[in-house]
Order: structure tokens, then C-alpha cells, then sequence
């Protein structure tokens, strides 16, 4: 029997299955249609990006591993991402960092970025139907050292400010561009290596400098902050932590972005989900996978991802949430790299659009406690993936491991001959 025919014939079996415990599987493959996952372009390049500037340094960042190929100019990663999206089925997004800017080859600081740096990102993503993202940059300059909007130098303070404010301002532009707002993350890498006796100090100017930062309204562009629990060099403290940002959001009405590989690795990033959507306007999260540390390994179908792409679904608060990924691996290849992550996404969330939510409800409302743990045991094993690859068949795209030999086509035909 032909491949397809057989995953017709699974989703059709799977359909009626679901259908018995009050799923509607057709609903929530609409659903997953829509879902527009933010893909980063930091991990074709190892979050290098295309400034010429003559002076290079400054850390705030890592990406490990020296796999062949990652992309060394616009071209190549525009190249990429093309490649990349062949496995994608659905719209999506492209998040840009401040430092991939069309520079042509002329040394523009990141004090003096301009929209029209990114015009041919935005010419690019319309042709291609994306919608772009954006962030500003702090790490990875020689002004970057160990603080940024934190740092008690006004002129190094300055400096950032002026980056981030010119990065809004571009976001502006593109979200006016695209007619979609574009939205801006704001993380910097500021923290201590070892003990500092400035813990206030220095989240006091954090705070000050943000507020100078947002204090111009834009139509075109959503702000969101993003926490982190330490850096690599930077291991003591972090001005920008997560109960900064949060209280920050809460009180400024700022978006909050949750990269779920940067808290405690106990610590359930879904269980914030619920709270954030009650005190902040909306939710930017960063798709990842923590091991040990904040190492940005390629995300995963882990339980932390379905758990959070659950919570969302059972606060039906899809539209409340941006979903945009974030890892940078150098050991791998890079496209298939992102192929995994953005497809693990995918599932996670199309398995908690398949949760038999309503019936886990009547149960819960009844007190029926050992009905609502045996059905969500149980719901882990319905035939989801049937739904998967049916979703997969009918947008075009690799069904199952079929990608797995077309990305190492482009690996032999492209990748391979940087
Ligand atoms: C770093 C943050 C941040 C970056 C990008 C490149 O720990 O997660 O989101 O990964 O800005
Ligand atoms: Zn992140």
C-alpha cells in the first residue's frame, strides 16, 4: 500500500477514535493550521550575524559545536530558511536580531541602525509570506562587557539606550510594512560573574532605562521582555531575572517572554501561563530545551513543551500567546535542526488541541478524580500521530522521517560546499 493511502486510511481510523471521547479531530487540525510558530534566524548563522564592524568581541552569548555550514552572509540564511520552510507546513513567522541587518558593506554601529537596514528582510519576508520579528542586540560588541542598560557608565548606558530605542523603531517599520505588528524582544545578557554588593543598584537602572526606552508609542511594534536565570561568565546574577521582568511587565503592562530554557530545570514554565495571562497583556514565549544549563538544545516533543502547549490550549489563550522558538546548536545541521524543533512544536501543540478537554472537565466538576487521571493516561497513547501525518500529507510536507534524506540532500548539495 502506498505511503499515502496508508495515512489517509490511519487519520481516518484516528478520527473516529477521537471522536469518541468528544474530540473534534477536524477543529483542531484547522486549529493547528493557523498556529504561526516565530522561527529565529540565529540558529542557520550560530547567532553571528552580518555587521561589518571592524572591531569584534564582546561576549553575552555562546553557541557551541563546529558543524559545516552554518551560513556566512544574507544569502545563505535567506537560502536556509527557504530550505526549511519546504518541511513546514502552515504560515509562519522570521525573528531577526538587530546585528542581520542588510549592512551592504558599510560598518553601521548598532547606536546608528535604521529601518531602511532591514528593507530587504522586509521585501524577502513579504515575497515569502512571512511576517517578521525582531530584537535588539546587546551582546556580542565591544561595548557589551557585563552590563548594558544596567551599567552605572552613562555613556555605555547611553549607547544601548540608543540601540534599543533605534530597534523599536525599526520594529515599527516592519510591523507597518507587513500590517501585522512586529514584535520586539528585549533581552540582555547583564549580570555578575561572582558576588556583587548591587543587587538594587543596578535593576534600579535597569528599570529607569526601560522606561526611557518605552517611553515612545508606537502602533506597529509589541514590546516583550525576557528573563534569564544566568549566563555563561555571568553566573552569579542576573539583573534582568525573572521576578525583574515580571514585575516589571505586571506594572508597565509590558508582554513577558518566557524562554523555557531559562529557568530552574524543576521549575514547570507552564504552570506561569495562567498567572502571566491575568496580569500581563500578552505572552511571548521562546521555544527551547534546557540540559544542565541555559544551552539552547534543539527543542523537542519533551513533556515540558507538551505541557506547556496544553496549558495554553486549556486557557484557550492561543490568541494571547506568541509562539517564536529559540536554540542555537553548532554540533548538528543546522536545517535539520530547525526542522525538529519547529515540527516538535507543531506536535505539541496539535496534542493538546487533541485533548479530551471537555471530558476531563465534566469529570473534574464531578469530583470523578480517578476518571480524570485514567483519560489523561490514556490520552497520551490515542492515535495523535495519525493527525499528525495527515496534517503533514495534505500541506505537502515530509510525512514522518521522510525529511530526514531531504535535508541531507541540501547538506550534500549546498551546506557542505561552504
Ligand atoms: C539568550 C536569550 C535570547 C537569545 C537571542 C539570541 O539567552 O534566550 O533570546 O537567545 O536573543
Ligand atoms: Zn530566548
Amino acid at each position: 500500500m502506498k505511503k499515502d493511502h496508508l495515512v489517509e486510511k490511519a487519520y481516518e481510523i484516528a478520527k473516529e477514535r477521537y471522536n469518541g471521547v468528544g474530540v473534534d479531530v477536524e477543529k483542531a487540525l484547522e486549529n493547528i493550521q493557523k498556529l504561526s510558530i516565530s522561527l529565529h534566524c540565529w540558529q542557520a548563522d550560530d547567532v553571528v550575524g552580518f555587521e561589518k564592524l571592524s572591531s569584534v568581541g564582546g561576549g553575552g552569548i555562546q553557541a557551541t559545536g563546529n558543524y559545516p555550514g552554518r551560513a556566512r552572509n544574507i544569502d545563505e540564511l535567506r537560502g536556509d530558511i527557504e530550505e526549511v520552510l519546504k518541511y513546514i507546513a502552515g504560515n509562519h513567522r522570521f525573528n531577526l536580531h538587530a546585528i542581520y541587518g542588510d549592512f551592504g558593506d558599510k560598518a553601521v554601529d548598532r547606536d546608528e541602525i535604521l529601518p531602511e537596514h532591514f528593507h530587504s528582510w522586509m521585501q524577502w519576508a513579504q515575497e515569502k509570506n512571512l511576517k517578521l520579528d525582531f530584537n535588539s542586540t546587546s551582546f556580542g560588541h565591544p561595548k557589551s562587557g557585563d552590563l548594558t542598560l544596567a551599567n552605572p557608565d552613562k555613556s555605555i548606558r547611553d549607547f544601548w539606550i540608543e540601540h534599543t530605542k533605534r530597534s523599536r523603531a525599526v520594529s515599527e517599520a516592519m510591523g507597518k510594512f507587513q500590517n501585522d505588528p512586529c514584535i520586539m524582544n528585549l533581552w540582555v545578557h547583564d549580570g555578575s560573574k561572582d558576588i556583587t554588593v548591587n543587587r538594587y543598584l543596578y535593576r534600579s537602572i535597569l528599570e529607569k532605562s526601560l522606561d526611557e526606552i518605552f517611553s515612545t508609542e508606537y502602533k506597529n511594534m509589541k514590546d516583550c521582555i525576557e528573563s534569564k536565570l544566568f549566563g555563561i561568565a555571568l553566573e552569579s546574577y542576573t539583573v534582568g531575572s525573572h521576578d525583574f521582568y515580571l514585575g516589571y511587565g505586571a506594572k508597565k503592562n509590558k508582554m513577558v517572554t518566557l524562554d523555557t530554557g531559562h529557568f530552574h530545570l524543576s521549575e514547570s514554565v507552564a504552570d506561569k501561563i495562567s498567572s502571566l495571562l491575568l496580569f500581563t497583556p500578552e505572552i511571548m514565549l521562546h521555544v527551547s530545551r534546557p540540559i544542565r544549563w541555559d544551552s539552547d538544545h534543539v527543542t523537542i516533543l519533551s513533556d515540558e513543551i507538551m505541557d506547556l502547549a496544553k496549558e495554553i490550549i486549556r486557557a484557550d489563550a492561543l490568541n494571547k500567546v506568541h509562539v517564536g522558538l529559540d536554540f542555537f546548536d553548532a554540533s548538528i545541521n543546522r536545517i535539520g535542526a530547525y526542522v525538529i524543533g519547529i515540527r516538535a512544536t507543531q506536535k505539541a501543540f496539535l496534542l493538546a488541541m487533541l485533548e479530551p478537554l471537555a471530558k476531563l472537565r465534566e469529570y473534574e466538576a464531578n469530583g470523578q478524580y480517578f476518571e480524570r487521571l485514567a483519560l489523561l493516561e490514556e490520552a497520551k497513547s490515542l492515535p495523535w500521530n495519525a493527525v499528525w501525518d495527515y496534517f503533514c500529507l495534505k500541506n505537502n510536507v515530509a510525512v514522518g522521517e521522510d525529511y530526514i534524506s531531504q535535508v541531507q540532500n541540501y547538506e550534500k548539495e549546498v551546506t557542505s560546499k561552504r
